[in-house]
């Protein structure tokens, strides 16, 4: 644990400001951890865990090189999970062994930011082993802490891609025997064998001198990161005694004389970013990469956003596989983005290629996306019964429900949200093709809601049908759609005399 150590002067009832704080806990630190409302001075660590003298390391580094502020931490699955309870940075949380892959991510989209990916060897070295290389051999500007402690210490010892030879674990309970389990893996001396990465070096928590070394290697990754350079890997051997069944002490002196002679400690690579020929590939903007044409740049976000009344809405789309659900839900988020909104589209959908249930979650907003989950969506276009009946519930109350058909089913019980129903399907077989009744349902919600433009619809489109028939059909589907809404009396479960609730 972290705390804060003073020297008392003899006056106990002196103010706080008498005493000389000669080493605190570093501000990158919470004050309190929240993660137990008991237990807000210390970590969840056992005590003599490395991954507590690790933190300290990235905390005071970060402190010192000022970049507290524009810091990301990813944390792994393992004993450091709760990382993110600890150190007051930005913080993500992934799946095992995939931090360098939501690193990356993160990087790319928010490039000013210094990005350290956390793992254990059992997350980075085996179920991660192709994030990692696949990270660092695209030099990948990020910083990598790998704690390395021989065994998988949050699941109670399995034996790691590290498991020394000989080494006991719950997998392993005769030793590790090259023959059947292969031998220790090491990280460094792999990832040393490709092109791209800029830093990496092995230190080990055995002692102090070979703490401060771990100090400055933590350090060195960190300032790469600062100067925007490139791929930084830092390999730090540390003890778990729990499950080693050591205390503290033997602990730190297995790994000097176990680990050590097994990963020697090395300073494998330091090099200088190579500048990269005409500085590099191109930087476009998605409307160019997706040949789209978007607002100019710089127009103020009012004048952009003018057209739009809402400041987010979301809209799920379900139906059965082959009904177009997903491609509905793409053309509305493409639509938005055309229209200077920000968007995600996100799809879901069952094993089956055709007839299984498949839906998308679609978010049109005018300020950037958390999460393109959608729990309770705005708007719900159900293409078929199933998806009403499992969706509606979610719907926002005084959300609104499309429904593909003339009329709700039997024993349907309405939520809060207008219903519609549109007999979609139907509409679309007169026009010539029951695949465009998704077109149909986009009509209607666009001139139901206003919430985008139907002239950019049509363009987009226009754009995507390449063939002439088809296009004709899906125009005029839209346009079915349109006037559906205006002339016909809608059914619904709470209709108004134009079919919606007030
Ligand atoms: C996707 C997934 N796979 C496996 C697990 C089980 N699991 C949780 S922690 C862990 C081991 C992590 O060990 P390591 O990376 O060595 O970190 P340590 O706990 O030793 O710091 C495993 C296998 C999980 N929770 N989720
Ligand atoms: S089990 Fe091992 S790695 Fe996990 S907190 Fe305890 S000592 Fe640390």
């Amino acid at each position: 644990m972290i705390e804060d150590s003073k020297v008392a002067v003899a006056d106990p009832e002196a103010p706080v400001n008498d005493f000389e704080v000669l080493h605190a806990k570093s501000p990158v630190f919470y004050p309190l951890y929240a993660r137990k409302s008991d237990l807000q001075q210390q970590t969840h660590y056992c005590p003599g865990c490395g991954h507590g003298i690790v933190h300290k390391l990235v905390a005071e580094a970060l402190q010192d090189l000022s970049l507290q502020d524009r810091t990301i931490l990813v944390s792994p699955v393992g004993c450091a999970v709760f990382a993110y309870y600890y150190i007051d940075v930005g913080n993500v949380q992934v799946a095992h062994g995939r931090a360098p892959a939501a690193a990356t991510g993160l990087k790319r989209a928010c490039p000013d930011q210094v990005v350290i990916s956390y793992q254990g060897d059992g997350d980075l070295a085996a179920i991660g082993t192709a994030e990692i290389i696949h990270a660092a051999n695209r030099g990948e500007k990020i910083c990598v802490i790998f704690v390395n402690n021989a065994i998988y210490g949050m699941t109670g010892g399995q034996m790691a891609p590290t498991t020394l030879v000989g080494q006991t674990s719950t997998t392993s309970p005769w030793g590790r025997r090259p023959a059947n389990e292969g031998y220790p893996i090491h990280m460094c001396e792999l990832l040393n064998t490709l092109e791209a990465p800029l830093f990496i070096e092995r230190v080990a928590l055995c002692d102090n001198k070979n703490i401060m070394k771990a100090r400055r290697a933590v350090r060195k990754a960190l300032e790469i990161q600062r100067d925007g350079a490139g791929f930084a890997f830092v390999e730090i051997l540390s003890p778990c005694p729990t499950i080693w069944g050591l205390d503290a002490v033997a602990a730190r002196n297995w790994v000097a004389e176990k680990m050590v002679p097994v990963f020697p400690l090395n300073l494998f690579r330091d090099r200088k970013p190579e500048p990269l020929p005409n500085g590099g590939p191109p930087q476009r903007s998605v409307a160019e990469v997706l040949e789209i044409q978007a607002k100019p740049a710089g127009q103020p976000s009012s004048a952009k956003h003018a057209s739009h009344s809402f400041q987010t809405m979301t809209v799920k789309v379900a139906g059965s596989g082959g009904q177009g659900a997903l491609l509905l839900g793409q053309l509305l988020a493409e639509i938005g983005l055309r229209e200077g909104l920000e968007v995600s589209w996100l799809p879901s959908y069952g094993p089956e290629m055709r007839s299984g249930s498949a839906h998308c979650h679609v978010c049109l907003s005018k300020e950037r996306i958390g999460s393109p989950l959608i729990s309770q969506p705005d708007v719900l276009i159900a293409m078929n019964e199933i998806s009403l009946r499992k969706f509606a519930p979610f719907v926002a109350p005084h959300g609104l429900i499309l429904y593909n058909a003339e009329k709700l089913p039997e024993n349907f019980n309405a939520p809060e949200a207008r219903v519609a129903c549109i007999p979609a399907s139907e509409i679309a077989d007169k026009l010539g093709s029951m695949k465009a009744a998704n077109m149909v349902l986009l009509g209607a919600l666009l001139e139901e809601t206003g919430c985008l433009s139907a002239e950019t619809a049509l363009c987009v489109i226009e754009q995507k049908v390449k063939k002439v028939e088809l296009l004709k059909t899906n125009r005029e589907a839209l346009e079915a759609g349109r006037q559906f809404v205006d002339t016909e009396v809608w059914t619904g479960a709470e209709s108004q005399p134009d079919g919606f609730a007030e």
